[in-house]
């Protein structure tokens, strides 16, 4: 057994060909690529990225691949600041970490709109992966990591997301009748004194249906001196009431480690925006890597579901 390949401190196996997707992938200049959403298509896998300009803000470009590793990426952006119309004040400074839910037969895009007074959740639908519809702004200011449940819950939409709240922040579950309007809030998973998620935690992956309850692939933030380290991990929410935590993992799943998770733009930074069930036996984690590049990470689903929440 190769020293650290399979009893290291991960249990996720990252793929060799780890990065996936840098800069120099990109068919247009940009400063930077990382936390890609997954979309299974009819025709493979494709990835709607976050792309850094070389300005400073965000917008969201896709890859194309068919084997679900090896991507290729469109000549141009897909979904950019909007600068005229009713979305444009809220998204001044960009937009940010997209998650694709498909729900009733719809591909929907949570993300971040950044505006004058910070981050706020909206939400978009796409057709064709290529041209995005904006339906609304979903939160107030202070909110990030907004994600789709892929089915109503007790006959309304469901959402995770992450409100900040004396500077910490917590995931919570809130409900819809129409996917504009939400209430009901309720906290779901706060950070953990002593623990690696102590600092903040979000939502990282649309929750995967299992007999068991909801599985959530999370990210968690651990402050230290040199600052802070985002890590992945992983709960399971009751089908029924997702604010309900049936167990959540002691320990993370993927921890920054190599170098291309520890030296970047944001150093220490595993964030995860998604997977893929290619089987049962190689789930794929796509990541977001010291804000600077996409990797993958695989596991089996029996792994997430026992190994994952001891
Ligand atoms: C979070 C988000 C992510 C980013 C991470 C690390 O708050 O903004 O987009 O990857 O910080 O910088």
């Amino acid at each position: 057994m190769p020293k650290g390949h399979a009893y290291g401190r991960d249990l996720l196996h990252r793929w060799e060909g780890n990065p996936a997707i840098t800069v120099d992938d990109l068919p247009f200049r940009a400063n930077t690529v990382f936390n890609g959403t997954p979309i299974e298509t009819p025709d493979g896998v494709y990835l709607l990225l976050r792309i850094e300009g070389q300005h400073g803000y965000s917008l969201f470009a896709l890859a194309r691949s068919r084997d679900g590793l090896h991507f290729e990426v469109d000549p141009k952006p897909v979904m950019v600041p909007a600068r005229k119309g009713p979305f444009a004040v809220h998204e001044t400074a960009g937009i940010e970490d997209p998650r694709v839910t498909v729900l009733e037969g719809t591909c929907y895009v949570v993300y971040t709109a950044v505006g004058p007074c910070g981050p706020r959740i909206a939400l978009a639908k796409t057709e064709d992966y290529v041209h995005y519809e904006r339906v609304a702004v979903i939160s107030e200011p202070g909110n990030k990591d907004g994600i789709l449940f892929p089915r109503k819950i007790g006959g309304r939409y469901a959402r995770l997301d992450r409100p900040i709240g004396l500077g910490r922040g917590s995931i919570w579950v809130s409900y819809s009748p129409d996917l504009i309007h939400w209430g009901d809030a309720e906290v779901v998973l706060p950070p953990r004194g002593g623990y690696w998620d102590d600092y903040r935690v979000g939502a990282s992956a649309t929750p995967i249906e299992t007999e068991q309850g909801w599985l959530e692939i999370y990210h968690g933030v651990k402050m230290t001196d040199s600052g802070p380290i985002y890590r992945t991990g992983v709960a399971l929410l009751d089908l029924e009431d997702p604010s309900k935590v049936i167990r959540r993992g002691d320990s993370p799943i993927l921890a920054p480690r190599e170098d291309y998770e520890r030296i970047g733009d944001v150093p220490n930074v595993c964030f995860a925006c998604g997977a893929v069930i290619h089987t049962e036996d190689d789930v794929r984690i796509y990541y977001g890597a010291a804000d600077t590049s996409i990797c993958i990470a695989t596991c089996t689903m029996e792994q997430l579901l026992t190994e994952a929440l001891e």
